[in-house]
């Protein structure tokens, strides 16, 4: 796995196991983005309780997705899966100005587990390909991110189709972790 994204994460590789969440809601971007890192075999596990949870592992990273919104009632479940994580990767569909303010409450729920207390935050505005798609800044305006107290965040304009700006969101999260570690 000679891949780019390998090589970003490689200082990361040692003994103790990095956990990072992929989130946001249904559309984003997330499992397109999991492809396109190839760090991996994607595994899709259902939980009884009917949600998606994608997992890759590499050596010691590993990354697991799910959609965000829809059922409240599902919700504590999630909760099997925050246990020791270091960083939560936040996708945005920019193009879905309909949907921004559910995703916004849906980081800001998110964020207020106890659990994820220290984990660093990386927001991809994806979809910067699409004309008509919010800015980077209109994002982070709508996502309130100026306002989050005690964490350590970033914004990137990406595309996930087009493949640009996850490089530069993945080399800040590396940095952030090995600084963890
Ligand atoms: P999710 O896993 O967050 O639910 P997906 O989202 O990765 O399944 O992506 C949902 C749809 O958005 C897919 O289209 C995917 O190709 C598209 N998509 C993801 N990222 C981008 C992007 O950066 N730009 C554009 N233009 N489209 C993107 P389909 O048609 O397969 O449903
Ligand atoms: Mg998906």
């Amino acid at each position: 796995m000679g891949n780019l994204f390998s090589g970003i994460f490689s200082r990361l590789f040692g003994s103790k196991e990095m956990r990072v969440l992929i989130l946001g809601l249904d559309g984003a971007g997330k499992t397109t983005i999991l492809y396109r890192m190839q760090v991996g075999e994607v595994v899709t596990t259902i939980p009884t309780i009917g949600f998606n949870v994608e997992t890759v592992s590499f050596k010691n990273l590993k990354f697991q997705v799910w959609d965000l919104g829809g059922q409240t009632s599902i919700r504590p479940y999630w909760r099997c899966y925050y246990s020791n994580t270091d960083a939560i990767i936040y996708v945005v569909d920019s193009k879905d100005k309909e949907r921004i303010s559910i995703s916004k409450q849906e980081l800001v729920a998110m964020l207020e587990e106890e659990e994820l207390k220290s984990a660093c935050l990386v927001v991809f505005a994806n979809k910067q390909d699409i004309d008509g798609a919010m800015s980077v800044t209109e994002v982070a305006n709508e996502l309130g991110l100026a306002a989050l107290k005690n964490r350590k965040w970033q914004i990137f304009k990406t595309s996930a189709t087009k493949g640009f700006g996850l490089e530069e969101g993945m080399e800040w999260l590396a940095t952030e972790l090995s600084t963890k570690r």
